[in-house]
């Protein structure tokens, strides 16, 4: 028995994220904290998704700057090149070969109905390009491609995934069995962080007012200023109660980075008003960030290491890729090259 599981075959873990500005603290308690601890016992495949970005208009300078920041951030937050596949999106040219190929399995209605959609046309309303509406399909891709059994994602992609899924189980009905049909992987803890300023709305990177959201390498000042601000209600008593998004999206960070409960956060500051509650958090979170921004520091001033990481991650991840891409050719009937 215990001979059949060190045999067995690791599980395959995909996930991406954008190189749309600094990571938050949103992206790193919903999404990015997890992907570490997942290398412990999965094989993990991450990308840089820089196909994803210019769906809204990027300064293509911006664009390749904040792309390889990402790339050292994802690295800062513990992804380590030697256990795991870590790479830029568009230097895999197979994702977008896909992604066409799945377009053509995907429905209009489907597409219409993802909320990201919905909610990005409105604040890009001067920029409801046609990548904007099939991003969903170029997340498919990426997924499927790899064949991943695991995608961990922040509760906001769930619909993405959903569809990601119903595309792979329509394709293997039509085809035959081609793609693993992925599950999510969602945090347990602070699946969705919203906004400081609107708590109502999700904590975004590319949001415009820089006091919504915390970036993970803001200095300890910055953060403490920014949790001082963050938008409450006019009561003061530190409780998780239905209608008071501010403080419950503070207990949810506080949570998050101490692993305290909610009844252990509600002793705590007992007596206590909303001011101390907010200083707390604030000095939590940059604790808990520090170490993210002395490795960030760290990485950054070696461009060389992260172009050559870039590469030979790059060239994994073609390698997986262009098999899936082999069997798909075979599968819709093109003729071989
Ligand atoms: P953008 O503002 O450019 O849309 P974003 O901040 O929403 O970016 P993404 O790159 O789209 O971030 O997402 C990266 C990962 O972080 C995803 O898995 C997503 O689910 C997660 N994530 C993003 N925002 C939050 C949030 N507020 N709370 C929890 N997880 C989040
Ligand atoms: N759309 C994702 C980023 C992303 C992704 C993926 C996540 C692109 N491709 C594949 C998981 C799997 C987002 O987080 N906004």
């Amino acid at each position: 028995m215990a001979e059949q599981a060190t045999t067995e075959k690791k599980q395959r873990i995909f996930s991406a994220i954008q190189p749309t500005g600094v990571f938050t603290l949103g992206n790193y308690i919903g999404a990015i904290r997890n992907w570490d601890t997942l290398q412990k016992e999965y094989e993990c495949i991450y990308a840089i998704a820089d196909l994803h970005a210019i769906t809204v208009k990027q300064e293509p300078k911006d664009l390749r700057a904040n792309s390889l920041r990402a790339f050292a951030l994802m690295l800062a937050c513990g992804m380590d090149p030697k256990r795991s596949i870590t790479f830029m999106q568009s230097q895999n040219p197979n994702h977008a070969e896909l992604s066409w190929i799945l377009s053509c399995s995907t429905m209009f209605g489907e597409l219409s109905r993802m909320t990201q959609f919905k909610d990005k046309s409105q604040r890009h309303a001067d920029n409801i390009n046609a990548g904007l509406f099939t991003y969903p399909v170029l997340m498919a891709a990426d997924i499927l491609a790899y064949n991943a059994d695991l995608v961990p994602i922040g509760a906001d992609q769930k619909q993405h995934l959903e569809l990601a899924r119903n595309i792979a189980i329509r394709f293997n009905q039509r085809f035959g069995e081609t793609f693993t049909v992925p599950d999510g992987y969602f945090p347990k803890q602070g699946a969705r962080l919203m906004s400081l300023q609107d708590p109502t709305k999700k904590m975004s990177k590319s949001d415009e007012n820089a006091n919504a959201c915390v970036f993970i390498l803001d200095d300890k000042d910055t953060i403490l200023r920014k949790f001082k601000r963050a938008v409450t209600d006019s009561d003061t008593v530190v409780a998780y109660r239905e209608g008071k998004d501010g403080i419950n999206n503070l207990m949810t960070i506080y949570s998050a980075v101490t692993g305290k409960s909610y009844e252990e956060i509600e002793r705590e500051f007992d007596g206590k008003g909303y001011g101390d509650f907010k200083i707390a958090v604030g000095e939590a979170v940059a604790d808990h960030l520090e170490p993210v921004r002395t490795e960030y520091a760290r990485l950054s001033a070696d461009k060389q290491y992260l172009l050559d990481c870039m590469k030979t991650g790059s060239e994994q991840a073609y390698r997986i890729t262009r098999k899936t891409l082999s069997k798909v050719y075979r599968k819709v009937g093109f003729l071989d090259r």
